[in-house]
């Protein structure tokens, strides 16, 4: 067992974005130093000073994930960590390597996703970790392994295949989530509903797929041939393993509905009551049901409403939460139910904290992120869960979207992506945005430890129209930059009309405005968006 020492020189551009490093698989694959370097920037950034000793170490199984795991796990046991858990299989969702982390009180994990972008040699590799709590890495930590990139000069490596010698621990990828998830619901009553509730999940080939054989299928009794797509694949089947109606189109189409959400039937009753599909490493969810889409801040506030029905929230939530950009459905619940709403930058790091002063907690994302206080990571299956919980007997998803509509009025919403954008280009187009008048950037302090996260977006704000837009960088591309545009407007007293309208047409006014304010065709060069959801 010797310790072997690589000399090595930085590498530029090591920044972990929104969620982690992300990179095209080739550039992991074609250069072993570039993950080398990465796991020991890791060691010297985080585990080193922090005194990890122990480690989760999985990933969505995505191409490159087995190679990636012998270096990590190498590195880490050259640079002091002692004790390695690893799943059976190597894949493990996101949610449950936080739930693992959480159960067996390991120092932190680290995480081989790309997320919702695509897998295989053609397509995203990356890694992300969490911190003791389970949750992903806050930003001084992502910025003092960026630091360590910089400065990298040596690479500890334990020459031996960690897999042989003991100190890999494999354990079950789904004990500590399922445990867990038992604790947030009530299993039995979930199994009642599911025999009188049809229901479809697609896991889109991603890691959420065996934790929902074994819940819904095995513990929770529901057909089996309702499970799509529960292999986890290296490259998801050649799919883009993002839970949306253009990546989920084929769930989408088994509710009736097209790419915009529109419905495409007159015979609702011939759909299933509802879907659920996630991403590739299980964090994200879409819900729908027939002839409707569920847009993830309405679904969000949907269940801050029904929060009573779900075991895990007790009486009463203590608060609630979302990101900046989602819509603000989820304030008027919360003043309705006279608790605090509290409002992040984007991306699921920022609720640790609070989940820490608030419990029972409930926050959530436009970007198709739900989640709890159960662990520290946003979670699909538990998304599902809790939708099965709060539909009562007879009610259809769309019957749920319309009361409560009623009750709180409809906040319509939809994101246009602008992806793989000429970089310059977009900063010169908000320091544009930035030098007009009447304009707000978004700025954030944390209140429990006081950190700050600035430029967090740009909100045009139209008072007259209940309107609202907002611009802003993503942080988890892995070429170019890409622009994100979110739009809403809020209509207090629906008529059957706003019920019935979809999101994403209504909204194309708003967005022409907001694009043209920005002058966005002219600095991006596109005039139209490559995806919306
Ligand atoms: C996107 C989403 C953000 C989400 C992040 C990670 O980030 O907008 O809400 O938290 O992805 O999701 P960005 O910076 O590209 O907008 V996932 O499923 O990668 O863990
Ligand atoms: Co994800």
């Amino acid at each position: 067992d010797s310790i072997v020492i690589l000399e090595t020189s930085p590498i530029e551009g090591m920044r972990p974005g929104t969620s982690g490093l992300r990179k095209k698989t080739r550039v992991w694959v074609e250069d072993p130093t570039y993950t080398l370097n990465f796991a020991q920037s890791l060691m010297d950034g985080w585990c080193v000073p922090k005194g990890v000793r122990s480690l989760v170490i999985g990933g969505d199984g995505r191409e490159y994930s087995g190679e990636c795991f012998e270096i990590l796990a190498s590195v880490a046991a050259a640079n002091g960590v002692h004790r390695i858990v690893a799943p059976k299989g190597g894949v493990i969702s996101t949610p449950a390597a936080s739930a693992l982390v959480r159960r067996l009180g390991v120092d932190g994990a680290v995480l081989m996703t790309a997320s919702h972008n695509p897998g295989g040699l053609d397509g995203d590799f990356g890694i992300k970790f969490n911190d003791r709590d389970g949750s992903p890495a806050r930003e001084d930590l992502t910025e003092a392994v960026y630091a360590a990139s910089k400065t990298l000069k040596r690479i500890y490596i334990k020459r031996t295949n960690p897999l042989i010698n003991n100190n890999v621990e494999m354990v079950d990828a789904n004990d500590a989530y399922v445990a867990v998830l038992r604790e947030c619901f009530d299993f039995e009553f979930l199994r009642e509903k599911l025999r009188r509730a049809s229901f479809v999940f697609d896991a889109m080939h991603g890691a959420a797929g065996p934790a929902a054989r074994r819940v819904l299928a095995d513990e929770l009794q529901g057909d089996p041939s309702c499970l799509l797509r529960c292999d986890p694949r290296p490259d998801f089947g050649g799919g883009h393993p993002d839970p949306n109606l253009k990546w989920a189109a084929d769930l989408a189409s088994r509710f009736g509905l097209d790419s915009t959400g529109s419905s495409t039937s007159n015979f609702e009753d011939i759909f299933p009551v509802i879907g659920c599909a996630c991403d590739g490493d299980g964090d994200r969810n879409m819900i729908v049901g027939a002839g409707i889409f569920v847009t993830p801040s309405d679904s969000l506030a949907v269940l801050a409403a029904r929060a009573h029905k779900i075991r895990w929230f007790g009486r009463k939530l203590a608060a609630v939460a979302r990101s900046m950009p989602t819509s603000r459905a989820v304030d008027r619940v919360a003043a309705h139910l006279g608790i605090p709403c509290l409002e992040t930058p984007t991306g699921w790091k920022y609720f640790g904290n609070l989940m820490e002063r608030y419990s029972p907690f409930l926050c959530g994302e436009e970007s198709f992120g739900t989640g709890a206080d159960h662990v520290r990571e946003k979670d699909g299956l538990w998304a599902f869960l809790a939708w099965l919980s709060i539909l009562d007997d007879g009610e259809t998803v769309k019957d749920v979207m319309h009361s409560h509509w009623r009750q709180f009025g409809r906040d319509l919403y939809a994101r246009y992506d602008f992806e793989e954008v000429d970089a310059a280009s977009a900063a010169e187009m908000f320091d544009f945005l930035r030098s007009r008048d009447g304009v707000e950037e978004f700025d954030y302090t944390d209140p429990v430890d006081g950190s700050r996260a600035t430029r967090q977006g740009i909100i045009l704000d139209f008072p007259d129209t209940n309107e609202r837009a907002v611009f802003r960088l993503s942080g988890t591309g892995s070429a170019g930059a890409t622009v994100r545009l979110y739009l809403e407007r809020y209509v207090p007293n629906p008529a059957q009309k706003d019920l019935d309208a979809v999101p994403a047409i209504v909204l194309a006014d708003l967005a022409r405005t907001a694009m043209s304010f920005a002058r966005l065709p002219d600095f991006l060069g596109k005039s139209d968006p490559d995806v919306v959801t």
